[in-house]
């Protein structure tokens, strides 16, 4: 986030709302509901080797999907899942801080083709992705691989040994074999089948809104389509989501882009690229959602029914059509602005200052409200109270830190009211004084 000069904001609304300005009101007061932001850079902590994109699913306590047996979908908690696969350049990262000796066989010499190569002997190894491959999906995973990469990453990415400090316990005891399960307190983990269902096909907005049966906000079926920027074609690749790539195998993530290729909660390639494994074992096998894979599957193997019945159910190995995707705890990253704009449909740009859908709200106010699509800036009511309406992004007890009302005379200086603000869980809200000549006021958003 950067620092947007204010008054970058300040004129151009005041150019937009001359009449308002030169137009006396009733009661002799010329308030203005100026709703502006300002970003503020964040200082982090310890500098991570990786930064895995995440989108927050909210709608917590949504029911399942009943159209298929076994029922699916249902989450009882806010969480954050990995926007993409987890990619080739990610997947190194985490070898060359764990696995100089490899104990627990994180890396395997059929990912030197299409993945990652390795260097040296045990004891010195260095790994390096393949050349241009390094945005890529990581192919051989295996269910045990998958965990250690989530607790090295639940661990704050630490270097050293395949230890319990680093890959053999934090978010799952691999001590356990098959019996290891996600454990409380988690703050990375692979994504459940039930959190994966419900990124890829809940319809959002409530509790009870109902599913797609395709995982990118659409009950059609995907169209025969080239990714974007390659020349993949005849059945290689799908609209919606790549699918395998033909021959060349899996491309970048995110590469259909499109706004119609996106899931609901902002993740991308659910539908194709490789298949993915989640943490959920079936009598010690591990199913593969979505679409993907070396075959050239009909669009029937994309949908919610497929992913219910869990069709495909693999055994622990390795192979070269499965992927897997992260989740993260909602509490140990969200919610941010960052994750907000990133899922949002289409994505909001320009930072909490910015206004990218031009509604004249800019985009942090709209993400204190947690409302999407067009907005219109709050007016006075008929008590002379302008009130903005919290939709819990950044909870009341941030007001003077997050969030604050503000008040000018000349548009030039600001100050903090010390009377009329009413901040509630729900709402916060300025009762503008009487009988001031002229005022302004306005929400001042600064996100986390
Ligand atoms: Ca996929
Ligand atoms: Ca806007």
């Amino acid at each position: 986030m950067t620092n947007q000069p204010l008054t970058n904001n300040i004129m151009k609304t005041r150019n937009m709302k001359t009449q308002n300005i030169i137009q006396p009101l009733r009661n002799h007061l010329q308030p203005l509901a100026l709703a502006v932001t300002m970003g503020l850079g964040l200082a982090t902590s310890a500098p991570a080797l990786i930064t895995i994109e995440t989108v927050l699913v909210g709608d917590a306590g949504n029911t399942a999907d009943t159209r298929y047996s076994p029922n699916r979908g249902a989450v009882a908690y806010d969480f954050n899942i990995g926007k993409y696969e987890v990619k080739n350049s990610e997947y190194a990262a985490f070898l060359n801080a764990v696995a100089a000796t490899d104990a627990n066989a994180l890396y395997s010499t059929t990912m030197a083709t299409k993945c990652i190569e390795r260097s040296g002997s045990s004891g010195s190894y260095t790994y390096a992705v393949v050349s241009g491959r390094g945005d890529c999906p990581l192919q051989y995973i295996t269910w045990a691989r998958s965990l250690r990469f989530a607790n090295w990453m639940h661990n704050g990415q630490p270097t050293g040994a395949q230890d319990n400090s680093t890959t053999e316990d934090g978010a799952y005891q691999m001590s356990l074999g098959t019996a290891a399960v996600r454990k409380a307190g988690a703050t990375w983990f692979v994504t459940s089948h039930d959190e994966w269902y419900k990124a890829a096909f809940y319809k959002g907005g409530g509790t009870n809104a109902g599913y797609w049966s395709n995982p990118y906000k659409s009950d059609t079926a995907p169209l025969i389509r080239a990714a974007p920027g390659t020349s993949r074609t005849g059945g290689s690749a799908w609209d919606n989501g790549a699918l395998w790539g033909g021959s060349g195998g899996p491309i970048a993530v995110g590469s259909y882009n499109a706004g119609d290729s996106v899931g609901p909660y902002g993740t991308y390639d659910q539908a194709g690229n490789l298949f993915e494994q989640p943490e959920t074992l079936y009598s010690g096998r591990v199913p593969i959602l979505g679409g993907g894979g070396p075959y050239n599957d009909g669009p029937g193997t994309f949908t919610a029914q497929y992913n219910a019945i869990s069709y495909y159910t693999e055994g622990m190995g390795e192979w070269q059509g499965k992927g897997f995707r992260m989740a993260a705890a909602a509490a140990a990253s969200s919610p941010t602005y960052d994750t907000w704009a990133s899922a949002q449909v289409p994505p909001v740009t320009g930072g909490p200052s910015g206004d990218s859908n031009n509604d004249g709200v800019a985009n942090g106010v709209a993400y204190f409200m947690k409302q999407t699509g067009l907005l219109t800036n709050p007016g006075i009511d008929g008590t002379g109270k302008v009130t903005w309406p919290n939709g819990g992004n950044i909870p009341s007890d941030q007001y003077g830190t997050q969030f604050v009302v503000q008040t000018s005379s000349d548009l030039q200086n600001w100050i903090v009211p010390t009377t009329g603000v009413d901040n509630q869980a729900g709402f916060v809200s300025y009762a503008l004084p009487p009988g001031e000549p002229k005022i302004f006021v306005r929400l001042k958003v600064t996100p986390n």
